[in-house]
């Protein structure tokens, strides 16, 4: 697998056998960092090392293999792990069973090592695809923050929250002024350089992890602010206006781009149980017509 030597990912081997993990440790070992388990319970506690694929003998002296397999798909922290399942005879029942425990694939021993390198190593690059695909089906392509599939989904969990914590939650929308005029002088792809500017700097005014910045569509980004009010929200809808007037979203150095300005509608809600999320992006919607109405290039309210 084409990684750097001090990268190699992780497996865990999972074997009360000590000659079983030598076998598996000479087969492997150039390739991958091993973590050694020797039973159930230091496999419980070894799996927080996230390694990226799991092999596991169904016979250990504590805890059975199809339960500590069982155990590592129900914690969301290990549930994504592959696991591989190790075992002495060709069972079908028990191959079944180690299948509906959440297992990928299965090996028998004795198996050959060219089998064992391109199983584990199958698995790896699957699972890295997989992990891969959920990434960019969640960012947009041109500016690469959160997409609107992403925004509608964090929305939901945010104002679930809040309404358990009743704190507040804000929003703010940004939509770039006279955006047209800017395509039309300057061409699309000017007109792309510039979206990705503004998602930068948007970006770059971001202070806490749970915010979120998204493209909501064209050229309009949201920022979704949870537990901040209506002040902090303001306050930093007034620093990427600033910001974008400036000239900190120019794509090109100074003065060899269109001069962008932009308009934001902020919204603080604290939501009752009833409330539903598009309240806030309505609000949002709103304010952001004011600003248009009332100059552009300003923040509402
Ligand atoms: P206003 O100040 O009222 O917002 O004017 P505007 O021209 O920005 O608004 P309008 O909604 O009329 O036009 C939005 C423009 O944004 C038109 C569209 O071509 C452009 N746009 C939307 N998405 C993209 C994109 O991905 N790339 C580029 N280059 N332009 C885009
Ligand atoms: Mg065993
Ligand atoms: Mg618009
Ligand atoms: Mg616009």
């Amino acid at each position: 697998m084409a990684v750097d030597a001090d990268e190699l990912p992780r497996l865990l081997l999972i074997d009360d056998d000590p000659s079983s993990l030598r076998l598996a440790a000479g087969i492997l070992g150039s390739d991958y960092t091993l973590i050694f388990a020797t039973c159930g319970r230091d496999a419980l506690d070894l799996v927080a090392e996230t390694p990226e694929l799991i092999l596991l003998d169904y016979q250990l002296p504590d805890i059975d293999g199809l339960e500590v397999c069982r155990r590592f798909k129900a914690d969301p922290a290990s549930a994504d792990i592959p696991v591989i399942f190790i075992t002495a005879d060709q069972d079908p029942v028990l191959e079944a069973a180690g299948l509906e425990a959440g297992a990928v694939d299965f090996v028998t021993k004795p198996y050959s090592a060219a089998v064992l390198r391109a199983r584990v190593r199958t698995h790896i690059l699957l699972k890295r695809k997989t992990d891969l695909l959920a990434r960019l089906a969640h960012l947009d392509g041109l500016t690469n923050v959160a997409n609107r599939r992403s925004f509608d989904q964090i929305l939901e969990k945010e104002w679930r929250r809040a309404q358990r914590s009743g704190r507040p939650v804000s929003l703010v929308m940004i939509d770039a002024d006279h955006f047209k005029d800017v395509n039309d002088a300057w061409g699309h792809q000017m007109g792309d350089e510039c979206l990705r500017g503004i998602a930068h700097l948007a970006a770059s005014q971001i202070r806490r992890p749970a915010d979120l910045l998204a493209r909501y569509g064209g050229e309009e980004f949201v920022l979704l602010l949870p537990e901040t009010d209506a002040h902090g929200a303001r306050q930093l809808a007034e620093a990427i206006r600033a910001g974008i007037e400036s000239g900190f979203a120019q794509p090109a150095k100074q003065g060899e781009g269109p001069a962008l300005t932009a308009s934001l509608g902020c919204a603080t809600l604290i939501p009752s149980p009833g409330d539903r999320p598009e309240t806030l992006v309505q609000l949002a919607d709103r304010n952001l017509y004011l600003a248009k109405s009332n100059g552009r290039n300003r923040v509402e309210p």
